[in-house]
């Protein structure tokens, strides 16, 4: 199996972040991809090959076709724009958020025109500090999404990973006949950025950035191919949810803990909108009682459900954070289910695409990863 991955998705390092109102070593420490990589390369059996993407390949286009504009100037200017008000190498945080309670925030329009104009060349354009000043809140949704110096790097280089995997699913997928699966390498993590907002480690959207890539790979008047997401992060995955909620060619579909962050979000009632109504599924799980037999049975459901949409291609969110003894999630799973969850998702024969979530178990990160892949490949 072929796995991509970019060393400058290591760069991203903040040293905390805000955890029950405390400044708290940051959990999504570059060491997890380490483990990951470690424990793919080190295969006995050499079955895992590790290609690293081109630093120079340009994923802007790919990544607008998923997030605002001025979301991913915001992005890119905060720290610059941090560093020149005074803030510290901690990297930016709000201290406050537009709140739907309060009368609906809006930038004001002159500022965003004069945002729209500079585009991505903000950096030699105009000073437009001023206008971005204090905006943080209103691209953020909790205290665990610092941007430091290095964080536009490596977000960036994430995006490259998921793009490049999606390339290349495309060309395999194309010459051979057995279940092809590629597995990207992401770091940070994605699927609770949504278009203009991030959050809970993630800032771009990679399974989004990648799905729309996927579905961009045909030739001109041919059926756009239908997409399914399953996201099996112990988190629900908000971004995405967002990102396709009016879509009838992605089927969002997640196993998560129920009443855990992200909190508002994940009820098995948020079934989609518009032409997306019933394309969105949420199937929450009881904490602390969800072990290997609850999840595989739910898995199934989840299986049958993608089935019975016929999907061209299969994006898996991967995260591990469902481990037993991840030290921020609640639910029980030992390490021989993850190769059991990889089986199941083989059984639906699906071109697939896993892109690395969450999982934060530091000691079993890798082996649980692995896991997973080893099931997929049988
Ligand atoms: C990608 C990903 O896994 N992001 C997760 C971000 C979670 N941040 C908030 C963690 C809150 C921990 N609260 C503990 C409650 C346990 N029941
Ligand atoms: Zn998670």
């Amino acid at each position: 199996m072929l796995v991509v991955h970019s060393p400058l998705c290591l760069l991203h390092d903040p040293p905390t972040e805000i955890l029950s109102g405390k400044p708290v070593p940051y959990k999504e420490s570059p060491d997890r991809l380490v483990r990951v990589r470690n424990a793919l390369s080190n295969d006995p059996q050499r079955k895992y090959e590790l290609t690293a993407v081109d630093d120079g390949l340009d994923v802007l286009p790919d990544i607008l076709r998923v997030h605002s504009e001025d979301y991913v100037v915001y992005l890119r200017r905060a720290y610059s724009d941090w560093v020149e008000e005074g803030g510290d190498k901690q990297g930016v945080l709000p201290e406050s958020f537009p709140h739907p309670k309060l009368p609906p925030y809006k930038l004001d329009p002159a500022k965003m025109s004069a945002i729209a104009r500079a585009g991505m060349h903000l950096h030699r354009a105009i000073d437009i500090l001023s206008l971005l000043n204090d905006v943080g809140g209103y691209y953020c949704f909790d205290l665990s999404c610092p941007i430091t110096e290095d964080t536009f790097e490596a977000i960036m280089a994430s995006a490259r990973v998921a793009v490049r995997a999606a390339q290349l699913l495309v060309d395999g997928t194309q010459s051979t006949a057995a279940p092809h699966g590629i597995f990207a390498l992401t770091r940070p993590p994605g699927h609770h950025a949504g278009t203009g907002v991030c959050g809970g480690y993630c800032y771009l959207n990679n399974a989004a950035i990648a799905v729309r890539c996927l579905q961009d790979a045909v030739p001109a008047g041919t059926a756009k191919p239908r997409v399914a997401i399953l996201d099996i992060d112990y988190h629900h995955g908000n971004g995405s949810q967002e990102i396709f909620y009016s879509d009838d060619s992605v089927f969002y579909i997640s196993l998560h803990a129920e009443g855990d962050y992200p909190y508002f979000t994940g009820s098995s009632v948020e079934e989609g909108e518009g032409p997306g109504v019933g394309f969105n599924l949420n199937i929450p799980l009881p904490q602390h009682t969800t072990g290997d037999d609850e999840y595989l049975a739910t898995l199934d459901l989840a299986g049958k459900a993608i089935s019975d949409y016929r999907p061209d291609y299969l994006v898996v969110s991967l995260g591990v954070d469902t481990y037993k003894d991840d030290p921020i999630c609640c639910f029980n799973l030992t390490t021989p289910c993850y190769s059991r969850i990889g089986a199941r998702i083989r059984e639906l024969r699906l071109p697939t695409l896993f892109l690395f979530e969450g999982g934060y178990c530091m000691e079993v990160l890798g082996e649980n990863v692995k896991g997973v892949l080893d099931g997929f490949l049988g």
